[in-house]
């Protein structure tokens, strides 16, 4: 049986951060496999993870109504069979609901595979006081759904974000431990917490049409094609991303400077640049910048916003700082 945790936490709360941290203090004799469904259709937290040491699954573009069907079984499946982990970390979206995947993950069917334990939530306590987070049902409901709560950004935090956690744990933390951290760093140990928390979810809104949608199309560029982009929508959230050639490459300072300064929410990056690969995560202000000798194969770039932004004045100022 693969111990199996759910990884939840709203967008940019720093599931795969703390994803990282986990698999670098994992015990070394034990075989780990990350399951990981983002928002966006150009995976970028499968780069982010890649060079962890876990057997790696990416489902790219979806949301929790969609990645429930097919493509979230068939990886699932593929690593469950295939690589016998001892344990799987899944993290959803951040814009996911978490019914849904607890659903399919205790079914008769993975009886026998599955060992559900703790459903670990993140949460950037700054989100507590902001209107936009409260209102949102991914939001509440991440956190009603889970065993565990991680605080995490303490760094950030002001008194009044210490507070709003304080009243929201009296209100609605209902007994559950949480923790206080920074980057991440959770106790490993908490992973072996049993799922305690049955909550009865209200069931996701279907309601978010993907048009543009381009699933697992969107991980590769057609013959002779230097780059395309794939648009997502749902929930409120519009996402763009853009996949380039791996003869590509991208000014090193000009693409910090403009996933720096892209008037959205949230941005992720993993490019090709002179020096090789230059990763850039960014969530408000929060920003993470890591480079590493080894060049990527291609060039992916995600950015995810509430409501619309102007994607074509955004690709035209991406497309100059290319290289030539
Ligand atoms: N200041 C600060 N930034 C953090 C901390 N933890 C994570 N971050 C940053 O927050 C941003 C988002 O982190 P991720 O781990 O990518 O968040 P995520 O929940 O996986 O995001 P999605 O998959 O897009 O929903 C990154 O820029 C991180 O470097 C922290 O404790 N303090
Ligand atoms: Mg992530």
């Amino acid at each position: 049986m693969t111990k199996t945790n759910l990884i939840t936490g709203f967008l940019g709360s720093g599931k795969t951060t703390t994803i990282r941290h986990l698999l670098a203090n994992k015990p070394q004799h034990e075989r780990w496999a990350v399951l990981v469904n983002e928002f966006g259709e150009i995976g970028i937290d499968g780069a982010l993870l890649a060079d962890s040491g876990a057997v790696l699954k990416e489902i790219p573009g979806g949301c929790m109504c969609c990645v429930n069907g097919l493509p979230m079984q068939v990886g699932l499946n593929m690593l469950l069979q295939q690589a016998k982990p001892n344990r799987l970390l899944i993290e959803p979206t951040g814009l996911g609901h978490p019914k849904q995947i607890l659903a399919l993950l205790t079914q008769e069917t993975y009886a026998g595979w599955i060992d559900l334990q703790a459903t670990v939530c993140l949460l950037d306590a700054r989100q507590l006081s902001q209107s936009r987070y409260q209102q949102n049902e991914n939001f509440r409901d991440q956190l009603a759904a889970a065993d565990i709560i991680i605080a995490n950004k303490m760094d950030t935090w002001q008194p009044q974000d210490t507070q709003a956690l304080e009243e929201w744990q009296a209100q609605y933390g209902d007994q559950r431990p949480v923790y206080r951290i920074e980057q991440g760093r959770m106790d490993i140990a908490l992973l072996e917490q049993p799922r305690i928390n049955h909550a009865v979810l209200p069931d996701a809104q279907h309601h978010h049409p993907h048009a543009q949608t381009q699933g697992l199309a969107a991980l590769r560029l057609p013959e002779n094609a230097r780059w395309r982009r794939a648009l997502n929508h749902g929930q409120g959230y519009t996402s763009c991303g853009w996949i380039f050639d791996g003869e590509t490459r991208f000014d090193t300072v000009g693409m910090m400077e403009w996933i720096r300064l892209a008037p959205v929410e949230r941005a992720k990056a993993v490019v090709r640049i002179p020096e090789g690969r230059l990763l850039i995560n960014r969530q408000g202000q929060d920003l993470s910048i890591e480079t590493q000798a080894i060049a990527p194969l291609d060039s992916r770039i995600e950015l995810i916003h509430h409501g619309e932004a102007d994607w074509n004045a955004l690709q035209s100022s991406l497309l100059n700082i290319r290289l030539s």
